[in-house]
């Protein structure tokens, strides 16, 4: 392996953004991804794995092990999201690429984590843009693999704005990838790993709007900013009686990779509800666990670095 990349790990579940933020990694010189998992999470397991494997394809990156979550959160996304994939796979790019993978066929998303990391030289930082349940049952049944993890960056949690899980016997203070599987994510934080979250405290000031897609569009002679237009297309339908905009939420977690000198980190914390009305929310608490959160970024640098990026494949 390359010593002067930094090894990523990453962790999926499948969405439009969780998508795009594939892409995104696949286009980073500094990175080298070393192993992905998919959680049936806010998608269906097997169109989301056959869009992981597509994606890989076109950047000739299909040697990379994609692993096969198990896990079943407790709070299930609605199914009018967990269907985008299907969407993404009949897309003119991807349709005919050729697909003959056995989903069931892959390994165990826990055994992929746990021995990648296991087999490991060098220490991996893990990218997470879904749930945490694969990291933290790895850690759990096989605790030295914490000594490999360089660092952990999740697109999670809401500390001081309002969630986005609307929903019965809840108040709305949760975000959806720490509601989904609450109890793993609490024993995440009492880890205490070097974790950095990016909470919808900041994704919230990264919407994807028209301004942006017309501007994205003005390289779609690009195949990768075409085809990264057309994913972001889909979403602004995003079902309006949930919320009407869909945010860079994973993707500006991605972007962190690369671009950590545009954010602002501040040490908390904190703690995570395991019960209702308000199980899966992230809470400030000087009796919480220690942990960092991204407070800040620079937007325009942001915005910008994703037409590079995408402009330039
Ligand atoms: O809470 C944000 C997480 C991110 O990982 N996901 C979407 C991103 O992949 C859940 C989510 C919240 N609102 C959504 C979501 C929406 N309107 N559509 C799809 N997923
Ligand atoms: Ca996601």
């Amino acid at each position: 392996m390359n010593s002067s990349k930094k090894l990523v790990f990453f962790e999926h579940d499948g969405a439009i953004d969780d998508l795009l933020s594939l892409m995104l990694l696949l286009t980073m010189k500094e990175v080298e991804l070393i192993g992905v998992n998919v959680t049936p999470a806010d998608c269906y397991i097997e169109p989301a794995i056959e869009s992981t494997w597509k994606i890989l394809k076109l950047f000739g990156k299909e040697q990379i092990p994609v692993g096969r979550s198990r896990i079943n959160g407790v709070n299930a996304f609605p199914g009018e999201w967990r269907a985008r994939p299907e969407v993404v796979n009949a897309l003119p790019s991807l349709i005919n690429i050729q697909y003959s993978l056995d989903p069931y066929g892959l390994p165990d998303a826990v055994d992929l984590i746990a021995s990648t990391l296991n087999n490991c030289q060098e220490p991996v930082t893990i990218l997470m843009t879904g749930p945490c349940s694969n990291l933290v049952e790895a850690l759990k049944r096989e605790p030295q693999i914490r000594k490999k993890i360089s660092g952990v960056v999740w697109m999670g949690g809401a500390f001081r704005t309002s969630g986005n899980v609307q929903t019965y016997q809840h108040d709305a203070s949760a975000e959806w990838n720490v509601f989904w599987d609450p109890i793993s994510s609490k024993e995440l934080f009492e880890m205490e790993l070097p974790l950095v979250c990016i909470p919808l405290d900041l994704t919230n000031q990264v919407p994807v709007d028209r301004g942006f897609l017309s501007e994205l569009a003005k390289y779609s002679n690009r195949k990768l900013a075409d085809l990264a237009g057309q994913f972001w297309a889909m979403t602004v339908d995003t079902i309006p009686s949930y919320h009407y905009t869909y945010f860079m939420w994973d993707v500006l977690a991605t972007s962190f990779l690369a671009l950590d000198e545009i954010f602002v980190l501040e040490e908390v914390k904190a703690i995570v509800s395991d019960r209702p009305p308000n199980e899966g929310q992230t809470i400030l608490s000087s009796d919480g666990f220690n942990l960092k959160i991204a407070a800040q970024v620079d937007k325009e640098a942001f915005y910008r670095y994703l037409f590079y990026q995408f402009s330039s494949f």
